[in-house]
């Protein structure tokens, strides 16, 4: 199947990078290391990245490109295989489309190949095995953005998605000359006013009986620092992380604009998934999430988690 995607890449002049919507660091990372590394090789050809954009971008603009010239290209959509994590547009227009992903899920996007490396730990690790194995020279810039999708997924090799392999494949990458630490520092050196959002919104969080961490983040929350749904929903919820006492951890957050409760689930060991699917969403078995309609849900969700927290005690 890697062999199949390289004769794709070769086939076509015109390819389109795209990931889901709300990018965190591996969608960036894996979209950016992606292009990167072949504008590189293939200068000849017309590479696009596309995608909404938010404050983690740590990259370039997006490209706006003609729904024709969609039409004609290669579309690789990285970091998911589902459609509610992309705008239609995205996944509407193809000649060609490969998915390539690490997530725990079925597409249910029509497409040519899906590539779905479930032990990796990020998209941005799958990227630069693809690369390494394709014999595309990984360029610094491209090292860059792989590593800033890896740390971003693996919490700095800290996670249980962190294996040997991931080492490996990092020592790979940091041998392309980057500055771990330059990186680090850009990536998680915080504002005053994001060190005072996290600290009132931990100040904020509550347990259930058997201390699964929850926190309900409602319309004065988000609007009192001008903040936006996925930075408090994604960003926000491992604030609830490394206490002993809890297993399980999630964190609720109104869409602004739908009003839908944004559910992100987190936690150390025992599997969650289940509950996510449950509800309509899906990702990794100790980190995923989904899309409820009221509070009233959410309610119920705490509830089913709050049963899994008590029969893994
Ligand atoms: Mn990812």
């Amino acid at each position: 199947m890697k062999q199949e995607i390289l004769d794709l890449i070769k086939q076509y002049d015109s390819i389109v990078i795209a990931r889901h919507k709300n990018p965190d660091f591996d969608a960036y990372g894996s979209q950016f290391g992606l292009y990167y590394a072949l504008k590189n090789h293939f200068p000849a050809k017309r590479i696009y990245k596309i995608g909404d954009t938010n404050p983690l971008n740590r990259f370039e603009e997006m490209d706006n490109i003609d729904q024709s010239i969609q039409e004609k290209s290669l579309v690789l959509i990285l970091d998911t295989v589902a459609s509610q994590m992309l705008d239609k547009n995205i996944y509407s227009h193809y000649d060609k489309l490969v998915l390539i992903d690490h997530h725990r899920n079925d597409p249910d996007i029509n497409h040519d190949i899906a590539y779905q490396a479930l032990d990796a730990s990020s998209c941005s690790e799958i990227i630069a095995e693809l690369l390494l194995d394709w014999k595309i020279p990984i360029t610094k810039k491209s090292a860059r953005a792989l590593y800033i999708g890896i740390i971003g997924d693996t919490g700095r090799f800290m996670y249980n998605n962190t294996t040997a392999k991931t080492f490996k494949i990092t020592a790979k990458i940091v041998g392309k000359g980057i500055d771990v630490g330059e990186i680090n520092n850009e990536i998680y050196i915080d504002t005053q006013k994001n060190k005072t959002i996290k600290s009132e919104f931990f100040s904020l969080v509550k347990y259930t009986k058997n201390n699964v961490a929850y926190r309900k983040n409602d319309i004065d929350f988000i609007k009192k620092y001008n903040l936006t749904t996925s930075y408090v929903s994604r960003g926000l919820v491992n604030q609830m992380a490394g206490m002993i006492e809890v297993p399980i951890w999630t964190n609720f957050t109104i869409d602004l604009d739908t009003e839908d409760i944004i559910c992100e689930i987190r936690s150390r060991e025992i599997p969650v998934l289940s509950v996510a699917k449950k509800y309509g969403g899906g990702g990794h078995l100790n980190a995923c999430g989904c899309t409820l309609k009221s509070w009233d849900e959410a309610d119920k969700l705490l509830e089913d988690l709050d049963k899994i927290a008590r029969s893994n005690k």
